[in-house]
This record gives structure tokens, sequence and C-alpha cells, in this order.
């Protein structure tokens, strides 16, 4: 016999599904630039968000400009995965798509992914951004550099390219994350089907690049001088990484990857080292299934941290402002299906401990960023997707 409790229980799913869409419903209609209510709970974290702009399709990634002359309002560039860029200002004007971007491989999570400035941005007009790129072999990760103008890129250049061309939309990471001595790092996938290649040295897929600004090959790259491996490749045995950012003290480049079903990562990656996908992990197959003999295992690298639950982590900042000293020495990573902003506080390269913001608003998190006001911004994944300026409470 069927019991009261067990009915609801058949119909709260569709109960929250109401409620997420009314919610959904009342941003969506809430004026540009005004407050959200504020967000505060005694068990989930607290910040609070405000919306700066909407109507931004799966938007991806987010790069700060310096202001146009005379002004000295913040402007951003955005991603959306469809293969658009757009100039957002913070009165919530959102621009037209730039001219100049290349066509990319638009599908499932494939699309036009990163986007960061070159120090020199103020006196070169430089840009990287990364994009799955389309052909009839298949798709693949490039970055490719540009130079922006005010209405468009120019000088477009594929400055890498993956050897590994493969069919569907799976697993093409990617973060650039411009180390201190200007060479780029670069985030990949391992494209899903193509797992066992994370291990291969003889293939880009699953791994961590390292190029200069131009796309030539760093001296203290591991393969460098060698035949043992492909040479712009810095690190190996990684799954699907959205997310690589330079520690603001030690340089050392930072990257987490989405897990299968639980094991998402946070990772230090070093040189010519294995990360371990898919040989070992802390998840299971998204069918149940187990998928590694163990979590460990000589010459594999561990995690700094880990999630079980997956959160589906993409984006990454330090914060390193003086606005908020609460955020003095925080990790901000963005959750997709985990729908929060997680603030992790570092005591150097160790997670100390880890909080959940943001979870009211009910959104899949793509990206987050400092911003030059000393805020925090995020970018929420959705077809209306949203700019939001994030602060503590
Ligand atoms: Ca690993």
């Amino acid at each position: 016999m069927r019991s009261p409790l067990r009915h609801f229980k058949s119909i709260a799913p569709c109960i929250v599904l109401s409620l997420a869409m009314l919610a959904g419903q009342s941003i969506a209609q809430t004026p540009i630039l005004s407050s959200l209510p504020t967000l505060s709970s005694a068990t989930v974290g607290r910040a609070r968000a405000t919306l700066v702009a909407e109507g931004l399709e799966s938007p991806w990634a987010m790069a700060w400009l310096p202001p146009v002359a005379g002004s000295t309002m913040p402007r951003v560039l955005v991603t959306e995965r469809a293969g658009r860029m757009r100039i957002v200002t913070m009165d919530g004007k959102v621009g037209e798509p730039l001219k100049g971007v290349p066509k990319v491989h638009a599908v499932n999570q494939g699309g036009l992914l990163d986007v960061v400035l070159s120090p020199q941005f103020a006196s070169n007009r430089t840009l990287f951004f990364s994009y799955a790129e389309p052909s009839s072999e298949g798709a693949r990760t490039v970055v490719a550099r540009a130079e922006l103008l005010d209405d468009g890129l120019q000088n477009v250049k594929v400055i890498f390219g993956q050897k590994d061309r493969v069919s569907g939309g799976h697993h093409f990471g990617s973060r650039i994350a411009i180390a201190n001595d200007a060479t780029l790092f670069i985030t990949t996938g391992e494209r899903y089907s193509e797992k066992a290649r994370a291990q291969s040295l003889d293939s880009h897929l699953g791994k961590v690049i390292h190029i200069t600004a131009n796309g030539d090959i760093p001296a203290d790259n591991p393969y460098a001088k060698t035949a043992n491996g492909l040479k712009e490749i810095w690190s190996y045995g990684h799954r699907n990484m959205q997310g690589a950012a330079i520690h603001p003290v030690t340089g050392a480049l930072w990257t987490h990857e989405h897990g299968p079903r639980g094991g998402d990562e946070l990772n230090i990656p070093r040189a010519g080292k294995n990360y371990g996908w898919p040989v070992i992990g802390y998840g299971i197959d998204y069918s149940g299934a187990k998928l590694h003999d163990s979590t460990a295992k000589d010459g594999m690298e561990q995690p700094i941290h880990y999630w079980v639950p997956s959160i589906a982590p993409s984006g990454m900042a330090f914060y390193t402002a003086t606005k908020f000293p609460e955020w003095k020495n925080s990790l901000f990573i963005g959750a997709l299906a985990g729908q929060h902003l997680a603030r992790l506080t570092l005591n150097g390269d160790r997670v100390v401990a880890e909080e959940k913001l943001l979870t009211e608003l009910g959104q899949r998190i793509r990206d987050v960023r400092q911003g030059p006001d000393g805020f925090i911004y995020v970018l929420t994944d959705d077809r209306n997707g949203k700019l939001f300026r994030v602060a503590p409470n």
C-alpha cells in the first residue's frame, strides 16, 4: 500500500522543479543592477550576489578589460559557448558579438571556451582563447592568439592544437593560465571515449600543455629535449580540466578536473608527473560500475583535495584583493552540478576548510574571477546566462 510519505516523495521533485522555475522567472525579471534578496544561511555559507547583466547564452569565461578612455567603468570580455565574444559593461549593457571569432564545434561541451588577456594587453591588445575546432576528422581543443579591436579580433593565429581529432562533443577542457614568466598553461580533456590516451605521452588528450605566447616550447618542459613524449606536455593522467589559476604567492599552476561519478580533484600539476586518470581515482563510473582498482599507486600523484560526490567544478580564482579581509587566502571554484560557489580556505598548499556559497541562487556556476574592484564575479551556465557580483555578507 502506498504511504502518504511515499506519495510525497514521488511529487517532491516536481515541487522542487516548480520552485526552481519560479525562482528562475523572478531572477529573469529583475531589472539590471538591482540587488537580489540578501542570500545568507547559517549552514551553507555567507555571501550575497548582485545581478550585473543577463541575456548571455551559455557564457563560458570572462576576462577583465581596461576601461575605455575617459571612463572608469570596468568592462569584461565574455565568451559564449556557441562561438561569440561580447563586451559587458558594469552598467549591465551587453555588447554586440565581436567580429573575427573562428568557427567553433559547438556540440555538447564543445564550443568557444576560455579567454585571457596578455599581461602586456595595454600595449599589445593581445588575448588568448581556447575552443573546440571542427574538422571532418573530428574536433580538437586549440588555443589561438589575436588582437582586440573596438569591434572584433584581428590577426587570429592558432598557437596550439591537439594532435588528436576525435568525433563527439565531450571533454574538451579547457582553461588558459598565464604564468609569471608569461608562458601559457593550457588544460585539456581526454574526450571521454578516449580516456586511455590520458596515460599516453604521444597524445595531447588529458594533459596540461605548456607553451610560450608564440606557441614555442619552453626549455623547462619535461619532454622538450627527449623523444619520450610530445614536447608541449607538462603533466598527464588528467580527465577533464575546466579550472586553472596561478597561485599568487608560489607562482605554481593549480588546476581542478571533473571526476566521473565522484572524484573531482584539485591538483598542483608538476612537470612530468602523472595524475593517475584513468588508473586511480576516487569516483565510480556513471553506471555505478567500479572504475579503479585503487585510489593510489606508485608513480602517480595524489590530488590535494577531492570531492565525493562530484560538484562538477568549472572556473577558479585565488582571492588576492584586500577589499574583503575575510576572503584572504581563499580559492573560489564554480560548481555546475553542485550549483554553488565553493570557497576553499588555504594554508599554504593545503585546503583547510570549504564553504558553499550562493546555494540559494540554484544556478550552475561556469566561471569565477576576481574583478578589478576586489569583488568576485561569477557567470552562470544557462541559456539566459547571468553575470553576478559577489561579496561576503
Ligand atoms: Ca588524479
